[in-house]
């Protein structure tokens, strides 16, 4: 479909100049009278405290890594501890005006997020909500130790649960907020708000630029902030989740009442240093943070510098700049200046600053000065903050006692296999959200359903011979089908990606579904590989179904972080609180030389926490998208250009036209044989079976053809059992050869079937090399000839062959020592 924006020179051309709008810089202006009468004496009170326990906390945590113990309570903390001291300001007053539908990702030194949000929430919500919170996270198991000694009723204990669950999280036991699976860097606790924190600097950015997403697309209240610090400045995928953030489809092309932009805050906390690197007038050339927006749109991100060692400030530009989101016109951008003058982490001796300047943001410290301000206007008296601070420590003591203990709070038993239990959700969901999905066409009326009914279902003829190809439903087709029924199904399932939309999708694969979805449901982003993925986290992990796609598999290095670090963690890291109904669809090139033609499936079969999925035909890339489309964990999903047209020639009346799903894991035999296994992954199945017709049709060979299908979980059974009737193994794949996964597969048969086995397992992938113009791609994609070469050099010599190509163990001997 073409667009409906026409670009006009006329108006493209023009002479004129830019204009910008000047950024405000902390203009907020106390005003006591105002603030009362906003938040009440007992929440402008409750501020100083919540400062308190933030610095408290943080500066025991600091006394035990650096001394080993505090207030005579003794522990060895092993892991990280990145401390806000001098921060506290800068995060309660953001949670001031925030409710348990407003989320906040964070980063590595989110401890004072987690507890100013928190506590927020303790102190506000109904005291009912906050029993019935507590009583069901993991099933009581917090609370029952809190609660025990607990002083001052609900929100007593909802306070000793918040500074436990915390620090039993850091401490890495199974009583944490995620069951000690997170840590100090990535604790969180969902129900009030607090959403993951992200040990990768500016990982959260684009993660809440897709929970902004969720809740715009699916309706749900809140706004989405992201926490980040100004040394993520300089991080690309924070830049992309500004780029995805402020698209200006979300007003140009959305339907209206979907609301707009996705009501997403980069909150920028600006404590001038990225560890030792310092972001003004080192690393960043802004000079100001805030100048940042001024380069995203017209808006200008809605950008302001705001004063962070003032907790009103930043409550009353949280609280502006909230009403801005929740109207549809983000993304906002603050930069909240403030200072640690904790190390970046309690062994950093501080070497590149100097005392005199830790000195003079001490001597403004934003607990003395707030509490000077409270009591400066009496609002509390002094004596009631030090009655304060007494509670504060007795509490801190206490819940410090009840963490470090190995018997009140231990450790998940590792044993059996209690971390693998947290790796994959296998959950299976038909829809997210009981609301009928919005679709723009009945599929009966779908031009792309219509042609595909005219075509047939099996790749063959009657006769048995191959039909044209544009004749059959094609493994794109197959895809689509898939596509369509969940989309019908899920009213909260999304895809996007680059071309997704008016295109038709990256080689047609989305052809017909722009007609049936409204632009949320299926949209293009900006070219952001890194966004694109990061967004699909935000949104699976909020509750939605998401389908990113990367146009080609070699852009999985844009998606980096994302892919290994967040899709495929955050399950576990989450003791299973969160879940990942994300597929990644990655297409693999061929014929486009070195960059865009990689089988890089071996990178994510090398990632915990990912199922890893590579169909070969249409019937399978049907069934197992079915498959992954109702799961609940994260599915790279590999498809190969090259096969994108093939029919099914191997399932008895082809694709199904009706709902089915591949079992997961299971190998499929495509040919039976008895005397060579022949394992492939993806594409290379094709000419895995020219191969086994010259075995057998010139060497009297029977090899049996087994398509992998799966990566990830792989089930072994059906290879091993072959093998035990055959005694040789051949692995086959488009991935280059060094590195690749067949190495994995072929550890794995030659150790479990090492007796069934009379020769190595012969690996054949491509080159190592570059991938080669199209003309000259037979020279380094594995083609049939080596095959059977590798065969007879490796695995069962076949009398009178004469290999065309060297596949010797020399040979093999030769590449290595190069490298190539
Ligand atoms: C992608 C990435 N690069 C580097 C690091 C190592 N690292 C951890 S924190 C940090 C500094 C981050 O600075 P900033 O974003 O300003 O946050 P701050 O530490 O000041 O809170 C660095 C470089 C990391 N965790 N992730
Ligand atoms: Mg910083």
């Amino acid at each position: 479909m073409p667009k409906s924006i026409v670009i006009d020179p006329r108006e493209n051309r023009k002479p004129g100049s830019l204009a910008f709008t000047p950024i405000v810089l902390n203009a907020y202006a106390p005003d006591v009278k105002k603030e009362t009468a906003r938040w009440g004496r007992d929440a402008l009170v409750r501020a100083w405290r919540d400062m308190v326990f933030i610095r408290e906390f943080e500066t025991m945590l600091n006394t035990i890594k650096t001394r080993g113990a505090w207030e005579g309570i003794a522990y060895d903390h092993l892991g990280p501890a990145h401390l806000s001291i001098g921060q506290e300001s800068a995060v309660v007053g953001q949670s001031m005006p925030l409710g348990i539908d407003d989320f906040l990702f964070g980063s590595h030194r989110s401890h004072g997020e987690i507890i100013a949000k928190c506590l927020a929430a303790a102190a506000t919500l109904p005291e009912s909500q906050v029993s019935s919170i507590m009583e069901s996270y993991f099933g009581g198991s917090l609370l029952r130790v809190v609660e025990k000694g607990s002083t001052g009723g609900v929100r007593g204990c909802a306070v000793d649960f918040v500074l436990y669950g915390v620090l039993a999280e850091i401490f890495g036991r199974e009583n944490g907020f995620n069951r000690g699976m997170g840590g100090s860097m990535h604790a969180f606790f969902a129900p009030f708000g607090s959403m993951p924190n992200n040990a990768i600097v500016g990982g959260s950015a684009d993660i809440a630029v897709g929970s902004a997403l969720f809740k715009r697309i699916n309706r749900r209240p809140g706004i989405v902030i992201a926490n980040i610090g100004d040394g993520s400045s300089g991080c690309g995928p924070v830049w992309e989740a500004m780029m995805v953030a402020a698209m200006d489809q979300y007003r140009t092309l959305w339907p209206k009442e979907v609301g707009g932009a996705p009501p997403v805050l980069f909150n920028f906390f600006n404590n001038f240093y990225g560890m030792g690197g310092q972001t003004l007038g080192e690393t960043m050339g802004f000079k100001v943070l805030a100048r940042i927006g001024a380069g995203v749109n017209p808006e200008q991100m809605h950008a302001e510098r705001v004063d962070g060692y003032n907790p009103l400030a930043v409550a009353d530009a949280i609280e502006r700049k909230k009403a801005i989101l929740l109207e549809g016109r983000g993304p906002v951008l603050l930069d909240v200046v403030t200072y640690r003058y904790s190390g970046h982490s309690p062994s950093d001796a501080s070497s590149y600053r100097t005392k005199e300047e830790v000195a003079l943001w001490q001597e403004i410290d934003c607990i003395k000065g707030y509490g000077e301000y409270l009591t400066s206007s009496k609002i509390a008296s002094p004596a009631e903050l030090e009655t304060i601070r007494g509670d504060v420590m007795a509490r801190l003591k206490r819940v410090t006692a009840l963490a470090v203990s190995l018997e009140v709070s231990p450790r998940i038993a590792v044993a059996p296999d209690a971390i693998g239990d947290l790796m994959f959700s296998n959950g299976s969901v038909e829809k997210h959200d009981s609301r009928a999905p919005e679709m723009l066409l009945p599929a009966e009326k779908n031009p792309r359903v219509i042609a595909n009914a005219k075509k047939s279902r099996s790749g063959l003829g009657p006769d048995g011979k191959p039909l044209p190809k544009s004749q059959v439903i094609s493994l794109k087709d197959a895809i689509f089908e898939a596509m369509l029924h969940r989309f019908s199904i899920d009213p909260t399932m999304t895809a996007f990606g680059e071309e997704n939309r008016d295109w038709g999708g990256a080689f047609a694969v989305y052809r017909g579904l722009t007609e049936a979805l409204p632009y949320q449901r299926l949209f293009n982003t900006s070219i952001s590989e890194g966004a694109i993925v990061g967004a699909a986290v935000g949104y699976a992990l909020s509750g939605g179904r998401a389908v990113p796609e990367l146009m080609y598999c070699d852009f999985l290095g844009r998606s980096g972080d994302e892919v290994f670090n967040q899709v495929c963690k955050w399950q576990a890291m989450s003791a299973g609180v969160l879940k990942m109904p994300l597929v990644l669809r990655v297409s693999v090139g061929s014929k486009y030389g070195a960059q865009h033609s990689q089988d890089w499936s071996s990178l994510t079969a090398h990632m915990p926490g990912l199922k890893v999925m590579f169909p070969a035909t249409p019937y399978d890339a049907k069934g197992m998208l079915n498959l992954a489309l109702r799961g609940t964990d994260p599915v790279v999903f590999f498809e190969s250009q090259r096969i994108y047209d093939v029919g099914e020639i191997f399932v008895p009346g082809g694709v199904p036209e009706g709902y089915y799903e591949v079992e997961e894991g299971q190998p499929a035999v495509r040919r039976a044989g008895t005397d060579i296994t022949i394992v492939t992954v993806g594409a290379t199945l094709y000419r895995a079976l020219e191969a086994a017709d010259i075995l057998a049709s010139k060497h009297g060979v029977s090899a049996e053809v087994i398509d992998a299908r799966f990566i990830n979980p792989l089930d072994y059974r059906v290879i091993l059992e072959s093998v035990r009737k055959t005694g040789k193994c051949l692995l086959c794949s488009d991935a280059c050869e060094r590195g690749s996964f067949l190495h994995t597969m072929a550890s794995n048969v030659s150790q479990m079937g090492f007796d069934s086995l009379d020769a190595p397992v012969a690996v054949v992938g491509a080159r190592n090399w570059i991938t080669p113009c199209a003309e000259m791609e037979e020279s380094f994609f594995p083609q049939k000839e080596w095959i059977i070469d590798a065969i007879h050099e490796r695995v069962l010599p076949l009398a009178g062959h004469t290999p065309v190509t060297d596949q010797g163990i020399a040979e093999m001997l030769r590449r290595n020592h190069r490298g190539v």
